[in-house]
């Protein structure tokens, strides 16, 4: 006789075999376009250097005290906010949450700040001494940025 733990085990069981399938045709698409050559050749060429480099090993920027604190959801293929408003010459704190099936992380290219997290995962670093501007932050792994994985920081005086 099965009982109900039988049929949930087999039903996680599936689940987790359609999500290492999806995962699976995600990089055989993205392995496919870049084979095309669809990318632009900048960013291409940026995020080949990323990959190359390993950055994603690195630590995550050191955390501030008393700093002001953000969460970035990190999704497929969004971040949620895509928009995040600070003060200036205030530290902060943010952490990416990833709620996807897949790698994500967050860069701000111009302040050379990234985070990695794994799904599931979540990565925090800190950010301090900002001038007032727009800092564009995206997920740098292959093809995320185009689909969606771009927002702004926001930093007001
Ligand atoms: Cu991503």
């Amino acid at each position: 006789m099965r009982s109900d733990k039988t049929l949930l085990a087999a039903g996680i069981a599936a689940v987790l075999i359609g999500l290492i399938g999806m995962s699976a045709s995600i990089g055989a698409d993205g392995d496919r376009w870049e084979s095309r050559g669809g990318w632009p050749s900048l960013s291409h060429g940026r995020m080949m250097g990323w990959w190359n480099d390993s950055d994603h090993d690195e630590p995550a920027p050191a955390l501030f005290d008393d700093a002001e604190e953000y969460q970035i959801v990190a999704g497929d293929l969004f971040f949620e906010p895509s928009r995040l408003t600070v003060r200036a010459a205030t530290p902060v704190n943010i952490t990416i949450v990833n709620e996807g099936r897949v790698f994500h992380d967050l860069t701000i290219s111009e302040l050379d700040f990234h985070l990695n997290a794994d799904p599931g995962q979540s990565a925090s670093g800190g950010l301090e001494g900002l001038a007032p501007g727009e800092y564009r932050f995206e997920c740098t792994v292959p093809g995320h940025a185009q689909a969606g994985m771009v927002g702004s920081v926001i930093v007001e005086a």
